[in-house]
């Protein structure tokens, strides 16, 4: 078990002006609430973000749904703010940095992250949803990469995440013509695990939360990052990285309880859905 260093409530108080937060039990609701804006990422959002999962990491939390205010989960590098500052290439490769910092903590904060997506998810705002590790799309929900057509490049970790998703052909294909994906073609191409209803989005993505709450911190650690972790090594390397993450979370203590359960038949069998 990692050492807390902050409460749920040490994080619900966090004083974030683009982020509104809530618990509920052990699961963490951060709301983007630039709804004005689209939720647009300008470079206090992305911050705020890193701050937030950057406090999570070794906290009492054990999952976090991210949702959105207003129609739309977020609309991106925020352009207005790119246009008005009239960035050089240095400040821009640094403005990209701290978006790939952030985006590192929200994949590697140690905990289960579901996202209760809709309406746009474009550009940055995919970036951001790809660094999720469960995404929730309402039947309102799109999802695009518009850079091509605004004339510039992904620079918050698409190359990586969303092309590890969808495959380079597809990726290729979004940002050379502006393919935009309905929430069922997402789910087909591998872009998100669930679609649901629009009303439905937020309970849904907080029920995933919860549940994957249930097993235990060190093995949700384990499927967090681990998987990512082990999907860049040669096979050889994976293997061993395999089994020493496997030798030290199957003999944890709480897969003992969960081991002495099954074997006296007192746990839940998997079943056919
Ligand atoms: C913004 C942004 C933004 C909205 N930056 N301010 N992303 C894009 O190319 C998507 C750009 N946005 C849109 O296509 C549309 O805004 C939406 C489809 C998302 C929503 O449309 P709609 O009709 O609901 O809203 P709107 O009227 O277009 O915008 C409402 C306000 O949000 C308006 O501000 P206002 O002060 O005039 O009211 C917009 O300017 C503002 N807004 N989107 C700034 N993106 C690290 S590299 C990442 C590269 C990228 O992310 S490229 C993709 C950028």
């Amino acid at each position: 078990m990692p050492v807390s260093r902050h409460s749920i409530a040490d994080l619900v108080a966090m004083p974030f002006d683009y982020i509104t937060l809530r618990a509920e039990d052990r699961v963490l609701v951060a709301t983007l609430n630039r709804a004005a804006k689209r939720n647009a990422l300008d470079r206090q959002f992305v911050e705020e973000l890193y701050d937030l999962f950057h406090a999570i990491e070794g906290s009492e939390v054990r999952a976090v749904v991210v949702a959105a205010e207003g129609d739309h989960f977020c609309a991106g590098l925020d352009l207005v703010e790119h246009h008005r500052e009239d960035r050089s290439a240095t400040d821009f490769m640094y403005i990209c940095r701290r978006w790939h910092s952030a985006f590192d903590r929200i994949q590697h904060c140690g905990v289960p992250v579901i996202g209760a997506l809709k309406g746009a998810v474009v550009g940055g705002g995919l970036e951001l949803a790809t660094a999720f590790h469960i995404r929730v799309a309402d039947t309102s929900a799109y999802f695009a990469l518009p850079e091509g057509q605004r004339g510039i490049f992904t620079g918050g970790g698409a190359t990586v995440r969303v092309a590890r998703l969808v495959g380079e052909g597809r990726m290729i294909d979004m940002m050379l013509t502006g393919r935009v994906y309905s929430g069922e073609e997402a789910v087909a191409v591998g872009l998100c695990q669930y679609l649901v209803d629009a009303d439905e989005c937020e309970a849904r993505a907080i029920k995933i939360a919860h549940r994957a709450a249930e097993n235990p911190p060190l093995s949700n650690f384990a499927i967090t990052s681990g998987i990512a972790h082990i999907g860049n090594m040669p096979s050889a390397d994976a293997f061993f990285a395999e089994a020493f993450i496997a030798g030290i979370t199957n003999t944890q203590e709480d897969s003992k309880e969960r081991l002495a359960a099954f074997t006296n038949k007192t746990a839940p069998k998997t079943v056919k859905p």
